[in-house]
């Protein structure tokens, strides 16, 4: 027979079944579609072009840090802000018109990242996916300078950078 009790902890352990259940079906649902991802198109190839070969002057390697994680923990830290990453560096600074590759690392090997551009009127230029454990790399040609955001979409608000691009030299 059940009483009150093991009736009410059945229960509990039913709604709980059913949220993990909705969160798999949730993040099943996330995008993973290859059509999310995309290089600059022809007007946004007039700030930066961006190509998978070709010459490069400078190379900056950007790693995703797991800053507190549920494997690692602090678990209060976790507890209180979710999972926390960052990009490192976080300011770049590239001159314009130097072709410069611009590698990155994703270090994690359960986790997916990505990268958004945007130019300096936060205008998004590119989207990048990061998969775990792989280095993503492409030649990056800025054609106007000035502050560049670049995020995870994944993981905001915290896992951001700057570009920012000086005038050429000569
Ligand atoms: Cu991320």
């Amino acid at each position: 027979m059940l009483n009150r009790a093991k009736l009410k902890l059945l229960w509990r352990v039913m709604a709980m079944l059913t949220m993990t259940r909705l969160v798999a079906i949730a993040s099943a649902a996330a995008p993973v579609d290859d059509k999310h991802y995309y290089l600059p198109d022809a007007a946004a190839s007039k700030i930066v072009s961006v190509a998978k070969t070709g010459k490069a002057e400078a190379e900056v390697i950007v790693m995703t840090e797991a800053v507190a994680i549920k494997e690692t923990g602090p678990k209060e830290t976790v507890a209180k802000f979710g999972e926390v990453y960052a990009f490192s560096p976080t300011l770049i600074a590239i001159q314009r018109d130097v072709p410069t590759i611009l590698t990155f690392w994703n270090l994690q090997s359960d986790d997916e990242h990505d990268l958004m551009l945007a130019d300096p009127n936060s205008r998004v230029l590119m989207h990048l996916k990061l998969p775990p454990l792989s280095k993503t790399s492409y030649t990056f040609t800025f054609h106007r300078d000035g502050i560049f955001n670049f995020y995870c979409a994944m993981h905001q608000p915290e896992m951001n950078g700057q570009i920012i691009v000086m005038p050429a030299s000569k």
